[in-house]
């Protein structure tokens, strides 16, 4: 039994945690994994039709059995449809949300949504300047009109250097509108339409760069804009931030049009008194996913974990209520939250989970509704079970809120010192490590250990996402784990006291990354495939992943994948992405499980283009 948790886990609040789990019978992530072994042979692949009804179809990988659906498809046209589809539900989440985000800024610049306010003025009008418009609202309509542009590139795309939007241009992957790509790739993808797998690939890069460039990049700005860009700030990671004598209140998921008001409410001297009254010390906010990451890097609000320690956080037997929007949250969660006391409160009408009590959030009274749902966790601490809780005692400190414009800042108001750092070789090059858990890999395993080998070797590590919130855990963003990395990069930490690991936010906050990179090669005068970087996804699971590291390819970032995708049933389709796509866009994926192996791969990229820009 104790074996069994160490391998799935190499966190230790985690592994006390399934423990406690298996201790209480309670099923997890887990165990529903191994449950569904062997997995489908043909979805591993992507083997597996189903966009007609003619079919299902699926094609035989050994050659023995069929070589085409009823239509004629082969693996190559099939793999690559469903890459497509992936795609486009990766970046229709990611833009979906930035949608919401934005017409929240409208609504506030017509005066219709009093909960919120412009926190960073500086940048609202930095962007107004961008967008060439005069005032808050022309600005905030100018970006809606990005969804829907039929004509002509999404203004985000202007960042990129102009070797790379040249590149785009000629490949005619240029990113219009985002739900005209969106559109597109599900037109594309039915059934008789495109049929050539080139093509088709082609489409979902230029989707994704509208998702990168233009969803993801709108969600950051004017997230931004309205709740403050982050700057550096202190906080904690693991399940040890739960507090037994506080109330305790998740939030989980992705939107901080939701936490940022949960967190506002939860400091309200009333419903604090009220907490007193019943015996808490006090509210305690924490997060779970990106949307904890988005009020981890703005208020410095305790993370509770990654995305397998979800239902681990609920076991703890101390959560008084489990928010969620949308996005990474398992269905579950009601079925285990009915073990406990805890209150699992869903709020957006896009996302409703059974079992959850659903509690519904509307712009227009945001605060009010924060509120309500937060004197729900607070009356329901009278319901928690003594004997039940169980919390480990595990946290770990953590320095965030490195935007762009925090690391600027950390450097002195210029990228020179770091440019400088990257020429005499002090810094060899930048690693951007991001994405997901995923029960196929030790939990935080693929993380922790790609993360130390990079910073050991003198690669700054850039991170988002789940993978931020496993170096946070495992204590690598702290200045002090400067000791851990190699002497060049450890002289640039130290000087600059910062982390050799860098959280730069959520997973739309990679969008910072491509800003970040786009800035250095700008200021080399070099294309982003020529800069000694290179990103990977050591755990990646969602459909978001997927359209990130399509977008990320399509930028000219060399990018490592710790899973597997579902395209090896097409040799051609895997040789275009691992192969053929370095002389397309100028970057391409490998697949490597093995962390410390994908630390190689990195490292020799990173050293390749040091060599190609003439640095030693
Ligand atoms: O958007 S890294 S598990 S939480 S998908 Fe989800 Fe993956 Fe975590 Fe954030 Ni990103
Ligand atoms: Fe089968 Fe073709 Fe229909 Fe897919 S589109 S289910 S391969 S007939």
């Amino acid at each position: 039994m104790v074996k069994e948790v160490r391998d799935r886990s190499i966190d230790p609040a985690s592994r006390e945690m399934l423990a406690v789990a298996a201790r209480a019978g309670l099923e997890t992530a887990w165990d529903r994994f191994e449950k569904q072994q062997p997995q489908c042979g043909f979805g591993e692949l992507g083997l597996c039709c189903r966009n007609c009804n003619m079919g299902p179809c699926r094609i035989d990988p050994f050659g023995e059995g069929p070589e085409k659906g009823v239509c004629g498809a082969t693996a190559d046209i099939i793999v690559a449809r469903n890459l497509l589809r992936t795609i486009a539900a990766g970046a229709a989440a990611h833009s979906d949300h930035a949608r919401d985000v934005a017409q929240t800024f409208l609504h506030v610049s017509k005066g219709m949504a009093q909960s919120y306010q412009i926190k960073d003025k500086a940048k609202m009008e930095r962007l107004m300047k961008e967008y060439g418009v005069e005032s808050q609202i022309a600005l905030a309509e100018a970006i809606m009109a990005e969804f829907g542009r039929q004509e002509g590139p999404i203004q985000f795309t202007r960042r990129a250097p102009n070797q790379r939007l040249e590149l785009w241009q000629k490949l005619g992957i240029e990113p219009r509108g985002i739900d005209r790509e969106i559109v597109e790739i599900m037109h594309r993808t039915h059934m008789g339409v495109d049929n050539d797998y080139v093509n088709l690939i082609l489409q979902g890069l230029r989707a994704s760069l509208a998702d990168g460039w233009g969803g993801s990049m709108i969600a950051t700005e004017l997230q931004d804009v309205l709740f403050g860009t982050p700057a550096p700030t202190m906080s904690e990671a693991n399940l040890g931030v739960l507090e037994e004598e506080s109330v305790n209140v998740i939030v989980h998921g992705h939107e901080p049009l939701l936490s940022e008001m949960i967190v506002a409410a939860a400091s309200e001297p009333e419903l604090i008194e009220m907490a007193k009254k019943l015996g808490a010390t006090g509210i305690n906010v924490a997060g779970i996913c990106c949307t904890g990451n988005e009020v981890l890097t703005r208020h410095g609000v305790p993370v509770a974990g990654n995305f397998l320690q979800q239902e681990l956080a609920v076991a703890t037997g101390a959560v008084d209520a489990m928010i969620v929007d949308v996005q990474c949250v398992f269905p579950a969660l009601g079925a285990l939250s009915s073990c406990y006391h805890t209150k699992f409160i869903s709020t957006s009408p896009k996302a409703k989970f059974p079992g959850a009590t659903h509690m519904e959030f509307h712009e227009e009274t945001a605060y009010e509704t924060a509120r309500s749902i937060v004197r729900a966790a607070v009356e329901n601490y009278s319901n928690r079970v003594p004997s039940k809780v169980h919390i480990p005692e595990i946290k770990s400190k953590c320095m965030v809120g490195f935007s762009v414009e925090a690391i600027v800042g950390a450097l002195g108001g210029t990228l020179d010192p770091l440019l400088g750092a990257i020429k005499s070789g002090a810094v060899r090059g930048i690693g951007a490590v991001v994405g997901c858990n995923n029960p196929k890999v030790q939990h935080d395993y693929g993380h922790v250990n790609l993360v130390k080998e990079l910073i050991k070797n003198n690669v700054l590590v850039v991170t988002t996402g789940c993978n931020a919130q496993a170096c946070a855990k495992a204590g690598l963003l702290t200045p002090e784990a400067a000791d851990l990395a190699g002497d060049g990069l450890k002289g640039v930490c130290k000087a600059l006291g910062v982390p050799p690991v860098l959280h730069m936010g959520s997973c739309v906050d990679i969008s910072r990354i491509l800003v970040a990179a786009a800035a250095i090669a700008n200021a080399l005068g070099v294309d982003i495939s020529d800069l000694p970087a290179a990103g990977a996804a050591p755990e990646w699971m969602s459909e978001k992943a997927v359209a990130i590291g399509a977008y990320v390819v399509s930028s000219g970032v060399y990018t490592v994948l710790g899973t597997v995708p579902p395209v090896l049933g097409s040799k051609a389709v895997a040789s275009l992405l691992t192969q053929g796509a370095k002389d397309v866009v100028g970057a391409s994926f490998a697949v490597e499980p093995d962390p410390f192996k994908a630390a190689l791969l990195m490292i020799d990229h990173i050293d390749a283009k040091r060599n190609k820009l003439g640095l030693i």
